[in-house]
């Protein structure tokens, strides 16, 4: 007890040692975690949390790169946390080159790692929640989550964002459909990357149309912004449409929008508790075995079991 009292005091310090333990924690053992998160969660709602999506391959982690720079050039402190299943958890690595990182991991106003997506006992989604709330205690300002894909865990993942960047590039084959397909409602920000290939100019035509098909009424309609990343061009107007979403936003969404993530956490930790609490109190019945040997013996098929059992229970 006193070691996780002492990891939460070292996070809202904003100690490198302390945030590396409490995420890897929350991502191994998130039942032991969660004391962690109920002690810092009052010191948690300051931060920005911005989500970046799209194909790997993209220039995501380059683009991270370069807007962490600018955002320390801004005075402000910055979290990254990119969820990539495509590269093997390595221990905080983060970016192909770790040289050019250095810099910023000896900064101590950034704070990078990489979350691991295998063997995570309470789904990525949820240890990428705690993380984004550990960093926020820990007084970072902005943190920027890095996914891959347009896939239904990557939406519940970039779902923790307040402002949700879709970032495509050309030269990646046809995955304009894929942003379409799943993450044209909840881009907020649009970049093309590689702004210095060819085709460019297309991929930003592509998503224009794209938008112009949605013609929803919209209290603000994303702009596309082309960027460089591996020169920095169009980093500063990324972030200065960043801010002003977040202006945007606390004009009145921002309220809106944390009820209704509030509501969603709230929801899913009262389907876990209720769901384990059922299903241990089941296996203690007498009738839990002998409903399992009426199974295996084709008497009765799992789902009418369940069924049931869980009447039994209610009656
Ligand atoms: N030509 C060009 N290459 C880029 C640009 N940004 C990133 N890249 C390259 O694209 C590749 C993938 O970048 P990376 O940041 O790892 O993409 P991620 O998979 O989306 O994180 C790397 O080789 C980068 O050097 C850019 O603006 N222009
Ligand atoms: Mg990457």
């Amino acid at each position: 007890m006193q070691k996780i009292e002492e990891i939460a005091k070292g996070v809202l310090t904003g100690d490198k040692k302390s945030i590396a333990r409490a995420i890897t924690m929350a991502e191994n053992t998130p039942e032991e975690a969660q004391s962690l998160i109920a002690a810092v969660y009052p010191h948690t709602g300051k931060a920005h949390v911005i989500g970046l999506t799209g194909p790997g391959g993209s220039g995501k982690s380059t683009l991270i790169e370069k807007m962490v720079r600018e955002y320390r050039q801004r005075g402000k402190t910055v979290g990254v946390i990119a969820v990539d299943p495509t590269s093997p958890f390595t221990g905080g690595a983060f970016l192909g080159d770790r040289i050019r990182m250095q810099e910023l991991t000896t900064d101590n106003g950034v704070f990078i790692r990489s979350m691991a997506t295998r063997n995570n006992p309470g789904g990525i989604a949820k240890a990428t929640r705690d993380a984004v709330k550990i960093l926020d205690a820990s007084g970072k300002d902005v943190i920027i989550v890095e996914t891959v894909g347009a896939g239904q865990s990557e939406v519940e993942i970039i779902k923790v964002a307040q402002t949700v960047i879709v970032i495509h590039a050309p030269g990646l084959g046809d995955e304009i459909q894929a942003i379409k397909a799943g993450l044209m409602e909840i881009a907020d920000i649009f970049v093309v990357n590689k702004a210095d290939r060819e085709n460019a100019d297309k991929a930003v035509v592509d998503i224009q149309a794209m938008l112009q098909l949605d013609n929803k009424e919209k209290a603000w309609t994303p702009p596309i912004i082309k960027t460089i990343a591996l020169t920095s061009e169009g980093v500063p107007q990324l972030i200065e449409k960043i801010e002003e979403h977040w202006q945007f936003l606390q004009r009145g969404l921002l309220h809106k929008r944390s009820l209704e993530k509030a509501e969603a956490e709230l929801v899913e930790a009262i389907k876990d508790k209720v769901t384990s609490s059922i299903i241990e109190k089941l296996k203690r019945e007498k009738c839990f075995e002998e409903i399992l040997r009426r199974i295996v013996e084709r008497e009765i098929d799992p789902v009418s079991a369940a069924e049931k059992l869980l009447n039994q229970m209610f009656e």
